[in-house]
């Protein structure tokens, strides 16, 4: 009776109503944002715990406080908190007060480049935190009641060992980002095979949208394409052009998320669109929608992209490649395998690859017009 709400109606009846109470981690997040609105729209009662910043960081989630199902006549369904995964107090009197039944861990330092500088706080926020996290469900006795996700990423494949990758190809993380997370993957395991936990691993490869941080590839480049149209930018600097990623949209991978926690047995499983694109097919899409045909010439750090329309003898460069992005060691190639998730959850994803990019880069045009700044 642990997840029910037990009512009675006027004329006596006893009808059991399934609690539905979702915490998410990194809710000021991207993921967190579109997971929050689509758990609102499911009828859940939403809780997100938030970090201090000296800046606000909510964003991307200010507007759920309008969402048509944040309240109800007697209840507000969207409630914040402050905590922090490196502060386990806090995690444990959230958890103690809220008392969810699903608990969505999307709290990271999650770009990988910044974990090579940050190697230590990645490990302590990306790994530890997920330990923290699940100690704080048994300090509470919840671990029986409550069902657990932990973003897990494609990033633990890392160095290429199997294409395309799937719930059994084994990992060689080359990141201490990717280190961090396949400790996390594996307590998650550990937490579900010791305690019996409903604990779940989403193997998600990358997802992008409007909603994408600043300084990631995709992010960056759509913005940039904006900003180079309305004059605001002489060009995009990038790093290695030659990685392939498989990007998905991410309103599509949250559903997943979701799918993911309402098997009965818990399990785990990889998200991904099933089609690899270079960072260079990325940078043609983006400029394709605003019209421009990139050209290329030169090689390695001396290639450059111009507009192929552009034939004096020293075109405008609209892209070049600066060493400062390229990292340490890199993942070359990534691309997922989820016929399980297809087979199981009856997931597949709805965004096409050019739908993606053409959300991005039209979401970015409209921001740089109105907020040259942004
Ligand atoms: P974002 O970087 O957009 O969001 C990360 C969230 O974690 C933010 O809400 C951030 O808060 C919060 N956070 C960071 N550090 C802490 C901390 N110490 N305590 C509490 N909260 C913290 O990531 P995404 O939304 O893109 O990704 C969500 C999760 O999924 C992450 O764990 C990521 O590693 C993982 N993932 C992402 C993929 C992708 O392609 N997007 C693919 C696979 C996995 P603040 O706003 O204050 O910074
Ligand atoms: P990734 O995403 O590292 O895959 O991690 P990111 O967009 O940062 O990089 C993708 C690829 O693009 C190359 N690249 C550049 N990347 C950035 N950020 N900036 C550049 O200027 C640039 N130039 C080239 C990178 O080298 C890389 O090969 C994301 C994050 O969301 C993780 O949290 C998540 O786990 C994984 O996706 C799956």
């Amino acid at each position: 009776m642990a997840n029910a709400d037990v009512s009675k109606s006027s004329d006596g009846d006893v009808s059991i109503s399934k609690r539905r109470v979702a915490l998410l981690t990194g809710i000021t997040g991207q993921d967190g944002s579109y997971l929050a609105e689509l758990l609102l729209s499911k009828g859940y009662q939403v809780h997100g715990i938030i970090r201090r910043a000296s800046t606000f960081n909510t964003s991307r989630i200010e507007h759920l406080y309008d969402h048509p199902q944040s309240h109800t006549s007697t209840t507000s369904m969207f409630k914040l908190h402050y905590g922090d995964m490196t502060d386990s107090s806090s995690l444990v009197k959230i958890i103690q007060s809220v008392q969810p039944t699903e608990v969505y861990n999307l709290a990271a330092q999650s770009h990988v480049k910044v974990s090579f500088d940050l190697a230590e706080y990645t490990a302590e926020v990306d790994a530890v935190g997920t330990l923290r996290l699940l100690d704080a469900i048994k300090t509470c006795g919840l671990e029986k009641s409550i069902r657990f996700y932990q973003a897990s990423t494609s990033e633990m494949y890392g160095e290429v060992r199997e294409v395309p990758q799937t719930e059994k190809t084994p990992f060689y993380p080359r990141s201490p980002y990717g280190v961090a997370k396949l400790y996390a993957y594996w307590i998650c395991i550990n937490y579900r095979e010791a305690y019996g936990m409903h604990a779940c691993n989403g193997i998600l490869f990358n997802h992008e949208s409007p909603r994408r941080g600043e300084n990631f590839v995709t992010r960056k480049i759509t913005r940039a394409v904006a900003k180079i149209v309305l004059g605001q930018q002489e060009r995009l600097e990038l790093g290695n052009l030659d990685a392939k990623r498989d990007w998905g949209h991410a309103k599509d991978y949250v559903e997943a998320m979701h799918a993911i926690m309402q098997l009965d047995k818990p399990d785990d499983f990889v998200i991904a669109t099933g089609e690899a694109r270079s960072v260079r097919e990325f940078v043609v899409a983006a400029f394709a929608c605003v019209g421009i045909q990139l050209a290329w010439r030169g090689a390695g750090l001396d290639e450059v992209g111009y507009d192929a329309k552009d034939t004096s003898d020293n075109p405008r460069v609209l892209v070049c490649v600066n060493p400062k992005y390229f990292r340490p060691s890199e993942v070359e190639f990534l691309l997922g395998d989820a016929s399980k998730a297809k087979q199981r959850l009856g997931w597949s994803p709805k965004y096409s690859f050019e739908q993606l990019v053409k959300e991005m880069v039209d979401a970015d045009m409209q921001l740089m017009k109105r907020n040259p700044m942004a």
